[in-house]
């Protein structure tokens, strides 16, 4: 059987999660009448200490209506280069809400609050008015990476004094919280909006919900439904999310072991490089030597292991509720092969 470490996405709902789906409660939630729906919101809004929540097909819809929110046409945002909402939204900042993005160079997706003084300019009728500075946590092209608190604070305290309002892509927030002790709720309060995932490491087929003060989800409210978002019986979507954040986050740091795992595994093996001290949740990022990482993971994928190529040269394997520690084990052993017959070659 295939192992695939492609994607956290790619989990399927588990029988007790179906069960809770199949029971749900449902009704008209466009017209704000699905209690099972509502019972999310209100459960995760509770989670990361904000007045309301919204629930919405997909993060990238979450992330887009913040955007939304917070910007008006000719506006900029402010974030790493790397960072999702730039990065894999099909341009939907520009797009969808008419949003240049400023860019500012992490280090594994994070920054300080002197890089993002260093790409603040000064009022004048030549630049567009930057509104919004985006944070993503746990970080997805820096490895799984978290933010340290400090850098969130130094982060927020410069983007305070430049007026401007900060997001959260937290689609891997949980992972963070179940590594560093850190709660969702603590990492929240520094944000105006923050974007969480159900269909990620949490394992629930589908959603995301978004999060922040009455008046902002009120706004978010009117985008959803104009981003086309507004679902109507999507209490049977939403009773696998609610049993996921019941069930499965504190889980998470078994993904955590197996990443690992898996990292310590790779760095064994000639032709692979990886520093398995970067591996801090369930993301991991390894480089190829010897072959492109498109080709190695086609000769990965013969041998029934699938994962993504990153880049040119890097490899990415990330663990989930659907994989075992005998997996990592295979996984490991089936690069080994292949990288044994290729430096053998
Ligand atoms: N990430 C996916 C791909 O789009 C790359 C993945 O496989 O990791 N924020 C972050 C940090 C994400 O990693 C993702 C999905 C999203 C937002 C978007 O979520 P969806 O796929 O629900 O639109």
């Amino acid at each position: 059987m295939r192992i695939d470490l492609r994607s956290d996405t790619v989990t399927k709902p588990t029988p007790s999660m179906r069960e809770a789906m199949a029971s749900a409660e449902v009704g008209d939630n466009v017209f704000g009448e699905d209690p099972t729906v509502r019972e999310l919101e209100e459960v995760t809004a509770d989670i990361l200490g904000k007045e309301a929540a919204l629930y919405m097909p997909s993060g990238t819809m979450t992330n887009q209506v913040a955007v939304r929110c917070h910007t008006d046409h000719g506006d900029e945002m402010i974030l790493d280069h790397e960072t999702h909402i730039h990065y894999y939204e099909a341009g939907a900042p520009a797009a969808l809400s008419g949003v240049s993005c400023r860019l500012v160079r992490g280090r594994r997706g994070i920054f300080t609050g002197d890089d993002l003084s260093a790409v603040i300019r000064p009022e004048n009728i030549h630049y567009p008015v930057a509104k919004l500075v985006v944070i993503e946590n746990t970080h997805n092209r820096g490895g799984g990476s978290i933010w340290p608190i400090g850098n969130i604070t130094d982060v927020e305290k410069t983007a305070r004094k430049h007026n401007l309002k900060l997001h959260l892509d937290g689609a891997r927030l949980w992972h963070a919280t179940v590594a560093t002790g850190v709660s969702e709720r603590e990492y929240a309060q520094h944000f105006d909006s923050v974007s969480v995932c159900f269909s990620k490491g949490l394992g629930a087929p589908v959603g995301s919900a978004l999060a922040g003060d009455a008046g902002l989800i009120k706004r978010a409210l009117r985008f959803r439904k104009q981003f086309g978002g507004g679902m109507r019986q999507a209490g049977i979507i939403a009773a696998g999310a609610l049993y996921a954040l019941r069930h499965h986050r504190r889980r998470l740091v078994e993904d955590h072991e197996n990443a690992s795992h898996l990292a310590g595994g790779i760095a064994g093996i000639p032709g692979l490089e990886i520093d398995p001290s970067t591996v801090e949740t369930n993301i991991v990022i390894f480089r190829t030597v010897s072959c492109s990482a498109p080709e190695l993971v086609q000769r990965f994928k013969a041998e029934g292991l699938a994962v993504n190529a990153f880049s040119s040269d890097t490899i990415r394997a990330v663990t989930h509720l659907d994989v075992t520690r005998t997996d990592i084990d295979r996984a490991v052993e089936i690069m080994r092969r292949v990288m044994k017959h290729i430096w053998f070659l």
